[in-house]
């Protein structure tokens, strides 16, 4: 993570820097060589085989590559020259990275070189024997001396091992497991991004603002999406449930007629509506036209799963789609409604077949939901819809 956010900042650093330095070549500060051939190190100079002198850092300049302070203040260790780190090897200032709070950055983790078994005293130092104590590896008899830190005592060998013996080394939630040393969740519990809670719960990372796994958003965090970005003409794109919320998102009226053929890969070609217990989404599986259809979500005996737009017809026209069935035939139905009026429904195992019916100008709900049953399933217990048109004839 420091890393990226260092690479991520020299851009702005450069240029902030910039008018500097130039200004800097104009006054001499990069002859240290005389003329045009600068020491090589010098701020502001080309950097030689991507060498800086100490505290400067080789970054790509608009002109050429040139070298920069490291740090220039910006990260407030009050250390604005550096001390000589051009190997850039995460640790700038040797403090440890600002970033790490006094640990050292090994790899992308932060660690403490005292206690840490796999970097000890630094990144490349793992103890093969012994426990990490004061940065150094040291055997410890346990018949003497405490086990410091995460280990445990080992029986057999009379040695401090890596590991916990007691529950109070473990971070707070967790116990020590005595047969593997290892922290971890109690009985009927499990690990929920370094929490523990029972097996029942569903480990819910949505509501940290942070976008995870399948979120699309996380509170205010849209990740960097809007409605026009998403394809809509205006609105307010809203987050949901870590998911992008469109229903705010409107596109102006057309002038001929409506369309979505899902090759968006999403239910966001128009407003679309999903509810029920469980939801529509976009499908590859045997699409009708292109490479996506809408399908019905996953459900049981007695659910149901919606999809619905609704649509302002510019004139009195028609509404047609393609739709798919494979179902318990005459139980477990695709119903279409048009304002809550039920159009017409479909079941059993049916291929592809074009529907259309007639629309009146104006606003219009048009639902499509999957309804089962009390019991049974047959087929893929799914239908799927592709191709919707609202328009002329
Ligand atoms: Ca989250
Ligand atoms: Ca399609
Ligand atoms: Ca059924």
């Amino acid at each position: 993570m420091k890393n990226n956010s260092r690479l991520f900042k020299l851009p702005t650093r450069l240029l902030l820097l910039a008018p500097t330095l130039l200004l800097g070549v104009s006054l001499g500060a990069c002859s240290g060589g005389g003329g045009d051939a600068c020491s090589v190190g010098t701020e502001g100079c080309e950097c030689f085989n991507g060498v800086c002198l100490g505290g400067l850092f080789c970054a790509q300049g608009p002109t050429g590559n040139v070298c920069i302070p490291l740090d220039g203040g910006e990260t407030g260790d009050g250390d604005p020259t550096g001390d000589g780190d051009p190997t850039g090897d995460g640790d700038p200032t040797g403090d440890g990275d600002p970033g790490c709070s006094g640990l050292t950055m090994c790899g992308d983790e932060c660690v403490d070189t005292q206690t840490n078994n796999q970097h000890c005293g630094d990144c490349d130092s793992p103890c093969n024997t012994g426990i990490c104590t004061g940065g150094s590896c040291m055997v410890i008899d346990c018949t003497v001396d405490e086990c410091p830190g995460f280990s445990y005592c080992d029986l057999a060998t009379k040695q401090c091992l890596p590991g916990c013996a007691f529950d109070n080394q473990c971070d707070a939630g967790f116990v020590c497991d005595l047969v593997s040393h290892e922290c971890a969740c109690p009985e009927e519990e499990y690990d929920c991004e370094g929490v523990c809670i029972p097996e029942w719960e569903e480990c819910q990372t949505c509501g940290n603002g942070t976008i995870e796994g399948s979120e699309e958003c996380d509170g205010n965090n849209l990740g960097g999406q809007s409605c026009v970005s998403l394809g809509w003409d205006m609105g307010t794109l809203g987050c949901n449930g870590c998911l992008l919320d469109v229903s705010n998102c409107t596109l102006e009226m057309p002038d001929e007629f409506w369309f979505d053929d899902f090759e968006t890969g999403n239910l966001m070609g128009l407003p679309w509506m999903t509810s029920g217990n469980a939801i529509w989404s976009a499908s590859t599986t045997m699409p009708h036209q292109g490479t996506y259809v809408a399908a019905s979500g996953t459900i049981s005996d007695a659910q149901s799963s919606t999809l619905q737009v609704t649509l302002n017809a510019p004139q009195a026209g028609v509404v047609r789609f393609w739709h798919r069935v494979s179902t318990e035939a005459g139980y477990d139905v695709l119903a279409f409604y048009i304002d809550n009026i039920l159009q017409d429904s479909w079941s059993g195992q049916l291929v592809w077949t074009q529907e259309q019916f007639p629309v009146a100008a104006g606003n219009h709900t048009f639902r499509w939901v999957y309804q089962k049953d009390e019991s049974l399933s047959d087929g893929s217990d799914k239908v799927w819809i592709d191709e919707v048109y609202v328009g002329p004839q």
